[in-house]
C-alpha cells in the first residue's frame, strides 16, 4: 500500500466519522449508510444519548442503609439502561462501599458524618450520558433521654393541649401526670379526642424506650392503682403525626381496660377513627412494664414490651412482640417523615380516678 493510498484511507474514514457526529467510533461503520440521515442526531446512527437522572439529594444519620434511587433516568429511544454508580467525595476516614453500583437502586451504608457526593451514568448499549451527581447529607444519630431528674415542670417538650392535663411534672426522678379531673373526658385519647400529650419531634427511622411506665396512686406512684369498678385508666406512648391537630397517631399504654385489670392496650387512630385491643389481663402485674416502639424506615410501627427492667443499665432487656406481632390493630396512619412521640396519660369517664401515670426514663433515638 503507498502512502498514498494511506492518507487516502485515512481521509475518507474521517470524512464517515464526521458525518456520523463521530462521538462512538465503535458504531461508525454498522451505521456508515445510513450516515446522511443521522448527520444533525446527537448521537450516532440516529441514536440519542440517554439521561442519568440520580434522584434527590437525601439526609440520614449514620449506620442507616441508604437507597439510592436513578430509576428515573431515560433514553430518547427507550433503549434498556445499564447504570454506573461511584462516588465522587466521601468523608476523610470513611471506608463505605457501594453495593450494586451498577444496578438502579444501589445501597451504601454511611460510617462518618459528612456529605456523601456520587455520579450516575447510564448506557443505552452504545452512548454514555451525562453524569448526573447527587449529595447525601449523613449527621450522627440524635439522642433524646430523659431520665425525670429533680422536681419541677417537664423540661425540652412539645405539650399538645397541656390545659387537658395541667398537672404534670417530675416528682422525685420520675414522670407524674395527676388526674383528678376527667370531665368531659378531657384527657381521653380515642377517636376524635385528643388529651395531653408531651413529646419530642424525630424523624423515622427511631426507636422509644419508656421504662418502668403505667399507673399508681396518688400517694406512691409505684403501688397499683385500684381497679375496682373496671375503669379505664392509662398512662404509656403515642406517636402522633407532626400536624398536632390532625387526629392520626398511635398509642402503646399501660393499665386498667374496664374489665381487663394490668395490661398493656395498642391503638391506632386514622382520621378520627380508632382501632384498639390490649394484651391481655394481668401481663402487667403491677399495672407498669417497659415499652418500646420501634420507628421503621418505611414508617410502620413494630412494639415490644417486657416486664419492668429497673437496673437496665445492669441487666439485659427481654422484649416481647406485642401480640406476637409487635403490630397495633389494623393500619397506623400515613405519618410523614417527621412525627412527636412522646408519653400520655388518660382516662375514660371517672371511675379509677385519681391516680397518676408515671414513668423511669424515656430513650428516643433517631
Ligand atoms: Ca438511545
Ligand atoms: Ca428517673
Amino acid at each position: 500500500m503507498t502512502l498514498l493510498t494511506k492518507l487516502s484511507i485515512l481521509f475518507i474514514s474521517a470524512l464517515i466519522l464526521t458525518a456520523c457526529g463521530g462521538s462512538s467510533g465503535g458504531n461508525a461503520s454498522s451505521n456508515s449508510s445510513s450516515s446522511s440521515s443521522a448527520s444533525s442526531s446527537s448521537g450516532s446512527g440516529g441514536n440519542q444519548a440517554p439521561l442519568a437522572n440520580a434522584g434527590e439529594n437525601q439526609t440520614s444519620t449514620i449506620g442507616q442503609v441508604v437507597t439510592l434511587d436513578g430509576s428515573a433516568s431515560s433514553d430518547p429511544e427507550d433503549q434498556a439502561l445499564t447504570y454506573q454508580w461511584q462516588f465522587s467525595s466521601i468523608p476523610n476516614g470513611s471506608n463505605t462501599t457501594l453495593t450494586n453500583a451498577n444496578a438502579s437502586m444501589p445501597t451504601f451504608m454511611p460510617d462518618l458524618a459528612g456529605i456523601y457526593s456520587l455520579s450516575l451514568v447510564v448506557n443505552d448499549g452504545s452512548v454514555d450520558s451525562e453524569s448526573d451527581s447527587i449529595s447525601i447529607t449523613i449527621t450522627d444519630s440524635a439522642r433524646f433521654y430523659d431520665d425525670f431528674a429533680g422536681s419541677g415542670e417537664l423540661q425540652n417538650y412539645v405539650s399538645n393541649n397541656a390545659n387537658s392535663l395541667p398537672d404534670v411534672a417530675r416528682a422525685d426522678g420520675r414522670y407524674r401526670a395527676q388526674v383528678t379531673d376527667n370531665s368531659n373526658n378531657i384527657t381521653l385519647h380515642f377517636n376524635t379526642f385528643q388529651g395531653r400529650l408531651d413529646a419530642q419531634l424525630v424523624s423515622f427511622p427511631f426507636e422509644a424506650i419508656a421504662r418502668n411506665i403505667g399507673i399508681g396512686t396518688l400517694a406512691d406512684s409505684q403501688s397499683a392503682a385500684s381497679a375496682s369498678g373496671n375503669p379505664y385508666i392509662f398512662a404509656g406512648l403515642q406517636v402522633h403525626v407532626s400536624d398536632l391537630s390532625d387526629t392520626n397517631s398511635s398509642h402503646v399504654v399501660v393499665g386498667h381496660r374496664g374489665g381487663t385489670h394490668n395490661t398493656i392496650e395498642g391503638k391506632n387512630t386514622v382520621n378520627g377513627s380508632s382501632s384498639v385491643n390490649d394484651a391481655g389481663a394481668n401481663i402487667a402485674p403491677n399495672g407498669r412494664a417497659d415499652i418500646r416502639i420501634v420507628g421503621n424506615q418505611d414508617r410502620t410501627l413494630t412494639v415490644y414490651w417486657q416486664q419492668p427492667n429497673l437496673t437496665p443499665s445492669e441487666t439485659d432487656d427481654n422484649w416481647t412482640l406485642y401480640n406476637g406481632t409487635g403490630n397495633l390493630p389494623n393500619s397506623n396512619p400515613a405519618f410523614g417523615e417527621q412525627v412527636y412521640v412522646g408519653l400520655i396519660t388518660y382516662a375514660f369517664e371517672l371511675g379509677g380516678l385519681p391516680f397518676v401515670g408515671t414513668c423511669d426514663s424515656l430513650e428516643i433515638i433517631y
